[in-house]
């Protein structure tokens, strides 16, 4: 079992989109864990996205992920941080394949709905970033013999 860090980005939860986002997660198989609804601060954001403070878009990235509420989830299941990376689809919405969380309900790449962590190792630092472990719940779903052989 794998857990991974995703959080919904300012623009999907002014849109009302956490229900359709949690939606598509729980259905695909993977078990909410720990989530939250909260106002990121500039530290935060700034640890969060340090691999990226040189490019461009850094400065306007932050600015974005501070300026209104996130929900900040941790999921859990078989190979969680590549499934959560494959459903959210490509960086650009523009280029994401329809059905993918990006492809089907985000535009622009500077809008792009969902962040999901790109490997064990991020997902793992990222986790203890963003949420202490008592936040986190450890349980069993009937619903597991169905999910895996
Ligand atoms: P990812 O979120 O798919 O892992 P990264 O390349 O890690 O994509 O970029 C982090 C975030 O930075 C993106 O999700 C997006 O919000 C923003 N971003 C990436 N490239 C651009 C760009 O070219 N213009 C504006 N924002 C960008
Ligand atoms: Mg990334």
């Amino acid at each position: 079992m794998e857990r991974t860090f995703l959080m919904i980005k300012p623009d999907a939860v002014q849109r009302n989109l956490i229900g359709e986002i949690i939606s598509r997660i729980e259905r695909k198989g993977l078990k909410l864990v720990g989530g939250k609804l909260m106002t990121v601060d500039k530290s935060l954001a700034e640890t969060h996205y340090a691999e990226h403070v040189d490019k461009p878009f850094y400065n306007n990235l932050v600015s974005f992920i501070t300026s209104a509420p996130v929900f900040a989830m941790v999921v859990e299941g078989e190979d969680a941080v590549h499934v959560a990376r494959h459903i959210i689809g490509s960086t650009n919405p523009s280029e994401a394949t329809p059905g993918t969380i990006r492809g089907d309900l985000g535009l622009t790449v500077g809008r792009n709905i969902i962040h999901g962590s790109d490997s064990v190792e991020a997902a793992t630092k990222e986790i203890n970033l963003w949420f202490n472990t008592d936040e986190l719940s450890d349980y069993e779903q009937p619903r597991n013999p169905w999910l895996y052989e």
